[in-house]
């Protein structure tokens, strides 16, 4: 079943005319309405006039995430502002989160994107469908429970936290799909067991799972668990949300959303464009979006594109699970943490020496961050004899730190030069988790 055959059975020449024609026109929006686009251009001879097709994406100038840091937190955003209707965050590498507005049409393409994977997953209007990825600045809740909503099944909001009403929710209401993280997936089976809830009092069927890398083995174990079956949703804020790609029921590769969304793989380090099939940093070009289109935008996440005709009938091409970065972004509890925002927080402190590690790991299915810091000499003499005044530097580092990474962590404070220097290039993680 699909939600818009016209747009996800194209055939290629037409999706290559529509997709050149909308680049066109995007490139030319942004031209006259970002300054940041018009100067990139204006400094590399280009105009508008010479991206006509798709095959000229590779003309125009790439977009990082340090250039939305360097715009904040409105600079990129084309629509004025009385057109924008909704503002999502998303972690930026250091104290600034990345911010991206979106205008009613936006909300309106993203909206038909989910429903388009929602449709793909079998989600249909008898459905009563939870929506468990967390409902506020982050992109997953509302992007979701949009897409449901227009496909007409029942949307429960249950958002994340309260995992024990929720479960009951899930027996109760007899609901049918999900979505969330699937780490959370594994812990809600968990609890479940823990309530005695039993998989022939459930009625799961579907899962939406993504915002997070996953293993072939976690959606083995999901599956069985939960009695549903597990599929593949991709997205980042900066492009979307939630829906940028999801798989169909031969789950073979995600089908990527490529009338509004067009993606290039390209070698991290030389930028060179490659060709399909290799593996490589995911790029993406919004090809619709009003509120902040992007050019060329630098995932950092590394897979590569599938192309060809999926036998499900989807013309659109695929892209393989995401099996890596090319920069240090970790993804705790579904949200995205970079070293560098410890680092900034860390800096900021007078009693602390700038050295820290970050330590995940992943306990029960839930991940934990422990961070680790050193004492100044000076300070650490200060205090010895008083553990009062080192607990309250703990918690002000712990509320500071939550404040900046949107998670709670686990704070150590160290004696003076006992975090372990690593030779050479300075490691700032261990990762104990098992996820790649
Ligand atoms: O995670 C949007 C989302 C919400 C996607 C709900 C799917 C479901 P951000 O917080 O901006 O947006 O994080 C984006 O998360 O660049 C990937 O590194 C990672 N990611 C997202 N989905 C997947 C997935 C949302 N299915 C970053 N598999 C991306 C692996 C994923 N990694």
């Amino acid at each position: 079943m699909y939600w818009n055959p016209n747009k996800e059975c194209m055939s290629r020449d037409e999706m290559s005319a529509l997709q050149g024609k909308r680049l066109h026109k995007i490139v030319k929006y942004v031209y006259h309405n970002v300054p940041f686009y018009r100067n990139k251009l204006q400094e590399m001879d280009l105009t508008p006039d010479d991206i006509l097709t798709i095959e000229d994406i590779v003309k125009l100038p790439f977009t990082t995430k340090q250039d939305l840091r360097d715009n904040y937190p409105f600079g990129l955003q084309a629509a004025p502002q009385s057109e924008i209707i909704r503002i999502h965050a998303s972690s930026g590498t250091t104290g600034n989160p990345t911010i991206v507005g979106y205008t009613r049409k936006d909300i309106g393409v993203w909206s038909e994107c989910m429903a388009r994977a929602l449709t793909a997953y079998g989600v249909v209007r008898d459905d009563i469908f939870s929506v468990s990825y967390g409902y506020g600045l982050f992109t997953g809740g509302l992007g979701a429970h949009n897409g449901v909503e227009m496909v007409g099944a029942a949307v429960v909001p249950a958002s994340t936290g309260n995992t024990e009403k929720h479960a009951k929710l899930i027996r109760d209401l007899g609901i049918s799909g999900i979505a969330c993280t699937p780490s959370y997936a594994l812990y809600l089976a968990e609890t479940m067991e823990q309530l005695g809830i039993t998989r022939d009092q459930i009625r799961l069927r579907v899962g939406a799972f993504g915002a997070e890398p996953w293993t072939a083995n976690m959606r083995r174990e999901i599956e069985e668990r939960l009695g549903l079956k597990g599929y593949n949703l991709y997205g980042l804020s900066e492009i979307m949300g939630p829906s940028v790609s999801y798989e169909c029921q031969l789950q073979n590769g995600s089908h990527v959303n490529e009338d509004h969304f067009f993606p290039e793989i390209i070698d991290p380090v030389t930028l060179a464009p490659l060709p399909a099939g290799q593996s490589g940093e995911l790029v993406f070009t919004t090809l619709t979006k009003e509120g902040m289109p992007l050019l060329r935008y630098r995932t950092r996440d590394l897979c590569s594109l599938m192309p060809g005709v999926c036998d499900c009938g989807r013309t659109s091409v695929r892209m393989t699970p995401i099996t890596g970065r090319s920069d240090d972004m970790l993804i705790i509890r579904g949200i995205n943490v970079f070293p560098s925002q410890v680092e900034s927080v860390v800096l900021d402190m007078k009693e602390i020496a700038p050295r820290y590690l970050l330590v995940v790991d992943r306990v029960n299915n839930l991940d934990t961050l422990q961070v680790q810091v050193e004492l100044r000499q000076e300070y650490f003499t200060a205090t010895f004899d008083t553990p009062a005044a080192i607990d309250e530097l703990s918690r002000r580092l712990a509320l500071k730190l939550r404040s900046v990474l949107n998670i709670g962590v686990k704070v150590v404070l160290k004696a003076p030069n006992t975090i372990e220097r690593s030779q050479g290039k300075s490691a700032h993680v261990i990762d104990n988790r098992n996820i790649q």
